[in-house]
């Protein structure tokens, strides 16, 4: 089993789906969470790995100096723990070049739109401003550049004429507690591979 480390930063929805498809032997993952790192305190994401009985840690940002020293933080966490694979789920910090290299292509994310439309943190008031009547969400490589990296699996979701941001991202998020796993999976059992030039080798 891979070991995985997952970062948020608040109810930790992704996070409980994410306990639920591991601790699933039919579902056959290939992963098991080993630490869930917060850089929020009190957040109800901490509560649901507590109550799984897996480790917590909270690193604050507001403790560090600096975006690298925070991130570097993080990295001695999950090294401690021996993490292999890192979710970011619902993680809402902006992660630095280093961070991101020492980690690239085990590192993945997910977003609440159908990528590369609608990147950044307001997703769903964006997608419903334009006006779009399919959204959903993606999961992908996490890259330096913000929600641009290499495409894992996506979901699309239907975007119903009175949505409200909350009620789309209810919806979206349906999706995306099935496609987070999945993506997980693919990962942890070396079906894909996140080349050099940022493209995907997919083996079946
Ligand atoms: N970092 C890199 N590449 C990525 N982080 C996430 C995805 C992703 C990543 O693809 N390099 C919103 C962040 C957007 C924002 O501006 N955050 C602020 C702090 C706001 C706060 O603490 O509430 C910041 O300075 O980081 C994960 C999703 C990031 C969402």
């Amino acid at each position: 089993l891979k070991k995985v480390g997952v970062l948020i930063s608040g109810s930790g929805t992704n996070l409980q789906s994410l306990i639920d498809a591991t601790r699933d032997p039919s579902q056959h993952i290939g992963a098991e969470i080993v630490i869930v790192i917060s850089n929020k305190p009190n957040v109800e994401g901490l509560k649901r790995a507590e109550k799984a009985g897996i480790k917590t840690v909270v690193v604050k940002h507001t403790d560090y100096p600096s975006r690298e020293e925070f991130d570097a933080a993080i990295t001695v966490e999950l090294f401690t723990a021996g993490v292999d694979i890192v979710c970011l789920a619902g993680f809402m910090r902006i992660l630095s070049n280093t961070f991101v290299h020492l980690w690239r292509g085990n590192l993945i994310n997910v977003h609440p739109s159908l990528l590369p439309s609608f990147k950044g943190a307001h997703a769903h008031k964006d997608a419903l401003a334009a006006g779009v009547r399919i959204s959903g969400c993606t999961v992908h490589f996490v890259e330096t550049d913000i929600d641009s990296g290499a495409i894992i699996e996506q979901a699309a979701v239907p975007v119903l004429p009175n949505d409200t941001i909350e009620s789309l991202q209810e919806r979206v998020k349906m999706a995306e507690h099935r496609i987070f796993p999945l993506a997980l999976k693919y990962l942890a059992t070396e079906r894909i591979h996140l080349n050099d030039d940022n493209s995907i080798t997919w083996n079946y």
